[in-house]
């Protein structure tokens, strides 16, 4: 049976405080396949696609300001249960109530913004996986 994939973004909180390789140490060190990577600026369109479920939240406009802001790095992950094994790694929503020892836990914390900034993005279930996936990698 082939193994589960998800999409992973690190968000522009995360490649400008230079956690990119500290996100990728701690899939690859959990054991899970970084299958495909790469960097972009993405634009609101892109953006409106991915976080459709969240529009007409107070927080959507910011999430797509925010999420446009700078750089990001998406990547697929692979591995059985990676789904809920990264959302595991990345900690819950909130960073300040994120345990320690989670991505969010440990390197994010409530900025005061409208929007939480918290480092990681990670699918939360097959048919989200399979839906962002192919947002940012459309021809995998
Ligand atoms: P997650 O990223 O943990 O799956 P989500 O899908 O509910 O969380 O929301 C997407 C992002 O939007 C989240 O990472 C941070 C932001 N966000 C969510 N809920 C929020 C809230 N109540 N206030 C501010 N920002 C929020
Ligand atoms: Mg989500």
């Amino acid at each position: 049976m082939p193994a589960e994939r998800t999409l992973i973004l690190v968000k522009p909180d995360g490649v400008r405080r230079g956690l990119v390789g500290e996100v990728i140490r701690r899939i690859e060190s959990k054991g899970y396949k970084i299958a495909a990577l790469r960097m972009l600026t993405a634009d609101k369109d892109l953006l409106a696609t991915h976080y459709a479920e969240h529009q007409g939240k107070p927080f959507y406009e910011p999430l797509l300001e925010f999420m446009s802001s700078g750089p990001i790095v998406a990547m697929i992950a692979e591995g059985q249960r990676v789904i809920e094994g990264f959302r595991s790694l990345a900690g819950v929503t909130d960073p300040t109530l994120a345990s320690p020892g989670s991505i969010r836990g440990d390197l994010a914390r409530d900025q005061g913004t409208k929007v939480v900034q918290n480092i990681v993005h990670g699918s939360d279930s097959v048919e989200s996986a399979q839906r962002e996936i192919k947002i940012f990698f459309p021809n995998l």
